[in-house]
């Protein structure tokens, strides 16, 4: 697609994603905080990524046609990678067991594959898969607002981030498949250039602010508060036994 509109878009996007891997460098630099403790590596990844993604989408790499719409490869590519990982990461906040990170991961990856698929299929497959991606959505929202509350509820530290996040990623998210139906891969009522334009700004308002908002909210990974408090204990109780021996 070379609409104007659509590269003016994408570079925007791009932009801003910039700004959301520049918030992860700046927490990730801070010696208040644990970047191990935080994984801010694997947040790293995801304005990065998309970042990488808009910069190709907006040289028209990686667009195929399906009948006589256009499909950006590199979408699906940067959804594949970065919602496991927005979801995932969710549920470490939340402090919930591997097994279900890997679970809401496996069912985002399965929604975004299968979703790529009613994308390029054509006819009647088109709503079986649109069908099945949405099953999994259901499964990724059960998850997030049946199982990852449990945990957080022990988490107390974390857990005004973790409702920030379920929030964040339960309400936005909503809008890809109610846009896709509306977008020339279901109905058509809204043109490729406007369901372009739409993405582009949903896409960087699910990652930057994200990011955001772990950054607002990094002091649940402060360096630990308990051992600098030991460490201080510890120095105080040094210095009287000096005193007394200097007396
Ligand atoms: C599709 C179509 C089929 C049905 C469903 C979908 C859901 C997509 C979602 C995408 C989220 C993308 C994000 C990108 C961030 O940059 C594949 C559109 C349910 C939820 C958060």
């Amino acid at each position: 697609m070379t609409d104007l509109a659509v590269t003016v878009s994408y570079s925007l996007s791009a932009l801003g994603l910039l700004a959301g891997v520049g918030v992860v460098l700046a927490m990730m630099r801070s010696s208040r905080v644990d970047s191990d403790r935080g994984k801010f590596a694997w947040l790293l990844v995801i304005p990065s990524f998309a970042g990488l993604s808009y910069v190709l989408m907006t040289l028209n790499i990686g667009i195929v046609e399906v009948g006589d719409t256009e499909v950006y490869l590199f979408r699906y590519l940067d959804w594949l990678v970065t919602t496991p990982l927005l979801v995932g990461y969710v549920g470490y906040v939340a402090g919930a067991p591997r097994k279900w990170i890997a679970a809401v991961a496996g069912a985002d990856a399965l929604m975004i594959a299968v979703g790529l698929g009613a994308t390029l299929a054509t006819g009647i497959a088109t709503w079986v898969g649109f069908a099945v991606s949405g099953g999994f959505h259901v499964v990724l929202l059960g998850v997030l607002y049946l199982v990852f509350p449990r945990f957080a509820r022990e988490n107390r530290e974390r857990y005004r981030l973790f409702k920030i996040l379920q929030n964040h990623v339960g309400l936005l998210w909503l809008a890809y498949p109610v846009l896709w139906i509306a977008s020339p891969a279901g109905f058509e009522y809204i043109s490729a250039v406007g369901t372009a334009m739409i993405i582009a700004y949903i896409d960087l308002v699910a990652k930057t602010p994200y990011v955001y908002f772990v950054y607002s909210e990094r002091a649940c990974f402060a360096v630990d508060p308990v051992s600098a408090d030991d460490a201080e204990t510890d120095r105080t109780i040094d210095t009287d036994e000096m005193t007394v021996a200097d007396d």
